[in-house]
């Protein structure tokens, strides 16, 4: 017979890996709790497909007005919904956009994290507390970056991150938490936000197909990145959750590649030459940019047996479809068949 439900409290549940963790979570029949932030218009799209009535019997997800700059919004919710599991997830995450609003984005990725594990340590030292951790706090350290490398980040947001992760691991040592950071590589997915550059390019595609645009615009093509599918990475936060001992880990792909790269691929699976439609505007640079990401998840894979399930063609072909189908085109007559695969990657 199975114990009482779980409960989970997920920050940041609106957000591309707040939808998938959701997803997840309420399959391994936990109930789940999300924040949300008040707007005059809503945007629960990535999350409308698991939504209930407030008025349903035996709900499982259950949304809660807040904000990460709010403490006493955040003890209280603590104190109300008692989860067993917190993920942090909740962040200004745009590199660039941080650099325009540093303070907001030090308040809500750094502060708004001590808020979270303070109400956890005057609530309930047993709830669990997951820290959604980055890449970007490497910074300019040298591939392949790993749980040893040093940080040295080069953005506002990535100080902010650096903050929260020893902010997370200083919780465990004073006050005994179980707080893990996973030090995530950037993951993607068709529920990506525009403004990220792998979105911006499959939806530009997509829309260049469908006669609405005929470019898109792009900063630094010679940017490496270290590109993985995010249902594989909120898979990885559940695991650090279920282990005896709080761990910081790394998880990747351990691939490499440039901005440009993944431009030609896009362009190419439709069969289009990526220099035709890309155009560089000096906009999108960045005042200090972290050059080459790598990630090495040994540890992870050795620990919690994970691995990436999505290469990278896979995963740009993942995305251009999906960009395809919400432009009403069908990626079965306009997908170029990669070398020896299927026309379409579906999942
Ligand atoms: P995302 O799509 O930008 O989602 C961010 C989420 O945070 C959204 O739900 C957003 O709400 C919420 N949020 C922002 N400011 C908030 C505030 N002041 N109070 C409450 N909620 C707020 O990000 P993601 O890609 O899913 O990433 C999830 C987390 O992992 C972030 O912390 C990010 O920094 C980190 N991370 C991401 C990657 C990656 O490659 N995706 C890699 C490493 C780490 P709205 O929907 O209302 O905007
Ligand atoms: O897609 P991006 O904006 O992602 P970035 O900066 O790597 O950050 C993402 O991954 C981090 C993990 O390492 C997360 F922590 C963070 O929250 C976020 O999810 O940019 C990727 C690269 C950069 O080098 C950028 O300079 O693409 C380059 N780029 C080139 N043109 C562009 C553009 N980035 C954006 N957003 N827009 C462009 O037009």
């Amino acid at each position: 017979m199975s114990g009482p439900r779980r409960r989970a409290l997920v920050t940041g549940i609106t957000g591309q890996d707040g939808s998938y963790l959701a997803e997840l979570l309420i399959e391994k029949d936990y109930e789940v709790h999300g924040l949300i932030r008040r707007s005059s218009s809503i945007n629960t799209r990535r999350i409308d497909h698991l939504y209930q009535d407030p008025h349903a019997s035996d709900r499982r997800l259950i949304l809660h007005y807040g904000d990460m700059s709010d403490s006493t919004r955040l003890n209280r919710l603590i104190d109300e919904v008692r989860p067993q599991e917190v993920y942090n997830l909740a962040a200004q995450s745009h590199v660039k956009v941080s650099f325009e609003a540093p303070e907001y984005t030090g308040d809500v990725d750094g502060l708004g994290t001590m808020r979270l594990l303070d109400a956890i340590h005057h609530c309930d030292p047993a709830i669990r507390f997951y820290q959604a951790s980055t890449s970007e706090m490497f910074g300019n350290v040298p591939p392949p970056q790993s749980e040893d490398s040093g940080f040295r980040p080069r953005s506002p947001y990535g100080a902010s991150k650096v903050y929260a992760y020893w902010m997370t691991v200083n919780y465990r040592e004073a006050y005994g938490l179980f707080a893990c950071n996973g030090i995530l590589f950037n993951h993607e997915s068709p529920r990506r936000g525009e403004t990220f550059v792998t979105r911006k390019i499959t939806q530009a595609v997509a829309r260049i197909l469908a006669g609405k645009q005929d470019a898109v615009y792009l900063g630094n093509l010679d940017a490496k990145r270290d590109w993985g599918y995010a249902p594989d990475y909120v898979r990885a936060m559940w695991l650090m959750m279920q282990e005896a001992e709080p761990l910081d880990l790394v998880f990747a792909s351990g691939e490499t590649h440039t901005v440009r790269e993944f431009a030609e691929l896009a362009f190419a699976a439709v069969g289009r030459n990526w220099e035709s439609h890309v155009r560089v505007d000096p906009a999108y640079l960045r005042p200090t940019e972290v050059d080459a990401l790598q990630g090495d998840f040994s540890k992870a894979r050795r620990l919690l047996g994970w691995e990436p399930s999505v290469s990278f063609p896979e995963l740009v072909r993942i995305m251009v479809e999906a960009d395809l189908r919400a432009e009403g085109l069908k990626p079965e007559e306009v997908m170029v068949r990669p070398t020896g695969g299927p026309a379409v990657a579906s999942r």
